[in-house]
């Protein structure tokens, strides 16, 4: 394993950034709706091959499956493997889950890092192992315990909040009480099997009880210089939620940092979502959704060169949401554009939590683009397959133990899904003769046009 060879995560990219950016998909969309085995919690696409998907449910099966045929395979886990809490992390063509060593938290994923892996342990430290080392990173301490960490191939550096503590704002909605106020970056050194350094550790002043209140830095760049920058959300308790922005030198260090306004009221928090170019023109933006538990706002922010996030569009007239109260599963929307054209659009869940819908930017506004009714609230992330020009799969798992499936290809009619669904046959049906799946609950495809307004 290289640190040059892709894999996925529940946020669909290792920077963290919810941005499919090579998604095309169609406005023909086909949703069907198979029994999951068990609860889906965690679910990643494969973007190398076609609509490959690994699904890690609550009693702890991963399984590998495909969305246009039955090549299903369940991998037989150890007892100490079996972590459904764990966010999946996928790599290689057949997808397969990188696991975390036994000492690994139960609410953090390892990654991989050239030729070991890199993770929190239960004992919270930062670990860093190869086939024959153990090793703990120097220089900090206490790194959340629900950390994801990140990854910049760009600045070949990973990101990870450290110093949780709950003793400066113990809001608790991201599943404890405790959050990070530094923020690490680190880079490997010398031949690729050397431990990771710490090359930069900002830390938040202590001058407003002041936290990140988030479990995974985003790499992007923000200000366009060909270095990524990290994305955060900072919060206090007199101030809730703001985004912040640090733009960085290749080196990591920082060398200025951009900020929204905060939301103004502790106990107000805001879920940052992706950082993809939505404008009206391509513009890049970053999306949020401003308190998402009790009356989400979706709103659009561009950088404005200097030290500002201005917000550029907001859709107060709908509320919406992207994240569970107290859950750690931040991965509950991102942006990509399915409907293929050309345009991409936020994938979010309505309030009420019984629809799915697609936000995109016009010159005047916001307009949903495509929505799909649900049954059921969403429990698992989002995941997204793109492997071909003209078709994208939308996969996720939601609270009755349904999984959905939405596709949205270019083809006309029914079929869909390259053909390889057949809507009038048993053939999809046979996907529970397999032990794999537990039956069919129900399986009918909704055809759905596109409506642009
Ligand atoms: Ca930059
Ligand atoms: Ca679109």
């Amino acid at each position: 394993m290289t640190t040059s060879e892709p894999y996925w995560t529940t946020a669909f990219q290792p920077t963290g950034n919810r941005w499919a950016e090579n998604c095309n998909g169609g406005s023909v969309l086909s949703v069907k709706k198979d029994a999951a085995d068990g609860r889906l919690e965690w679910v990643v696409g494969s973007q190398t091959s076609d609509t490959q998907f690994l699904g890690l449910h609550s009693n702890g099966k991963v399984i590998r499956f495909s969305s246009t045929d039955e090549s299903d395979t369940t991998f037989n886990l150890n007892e100490d493997e079996i972590v459904f809490t764990r966010p999946l992390v996928a790599t290689g063509d057949p997808l397969m889950p990188i696991f975390s060593p036994p000492s690994g938290s139960i609410y953090s994923n390892a990654i991989p890092v050239t030729e070991g892996v890199l993770y929190v342990d239960s004992s919270n430290t930062l670990r860093f192992d190869t086939e024959n080392t153990t090793s703990t990173i120097e220089g900090i301490t206490d790194p959340l315990l629900d950390a994801h960490i990140t990854y910049s191939s760009t600045n070949r550096m990973w990101a990870v909040y450290t110093y949780m503590t709950d003793q400066r704002y113990d809001h608790g909605i991201l599943g404890d009480r405790a959050e990070g106020y530094h923020l690490t970056i680190l880079k490997q050194v010398g031949d690729g099997t050397s431990l990771l350094q710490v090359v930069n550790d900002i830390v938040l002043q202590d001058d407003d009880f002041i936290v990140f209140e988030d479990l995974a830095p985003v790499w992007t760049d923000v200000d366009q210089d060909g270095i990524d920058d990290l994305l955060t959300t900072i919060a206090t308790s007199r101030q809730g939620a703001a985004m912040r922005v640090y733009l960085l030198n290749a080196d990591g260090t920082v060398k200025g940092q951009v900020q929204s306004h905060y939301i103004g009221k502790g106990n107000r928090w805001l879920h940052k979502i992706a950082h993809a170019p939505t404008g009206p023109n391509g513009e890049w933006e970053i999306l949020d959704c401003r308190t998402p538990h009790i009356g989400g706002i979706v709103r659009y922010y561009q950088y404005d060169g200097t030290s500002k996030l201005v917000e550029v569009a907001r859709l107060s007239s709908q509320s919406y949401t992207s994240h569970k109260i107290g859950s750690r599963n931040i991965d509950q929307a991102l942006v990509a554009d399915l409907n293929g054209d050309g345009i991409p659009e936020l994938i979010i869940q309505n309030q009420r939590r019984t629809k799915i819908v697609g936000l995109q930017r016009t010159s005047s506004g916001i307009e949903e683009v495509w929505s799909v009714p649900l049954d059921s609230a969403i429990h698992s992330n989002f995941a997204v397959s793109c492997a071909e020009i003209g078709s994208a799969q939308l996969v996720f798992g939601t609270t009755d133990d349904q999984l959905y499936t939405v596709s949205f290809t270019t083809k006309n009619g029914t079929m869909g899904m390259n053909g390889t669904l057949d809507l009038d046959g048993p053939v999809a049906a046979c996907r529970s003769c397999s032990m794999q799946w537990s039956g069919i609950l129900s399986l009918f495809i909704v055809i759905y046009h596109l409506w642009l307004y």
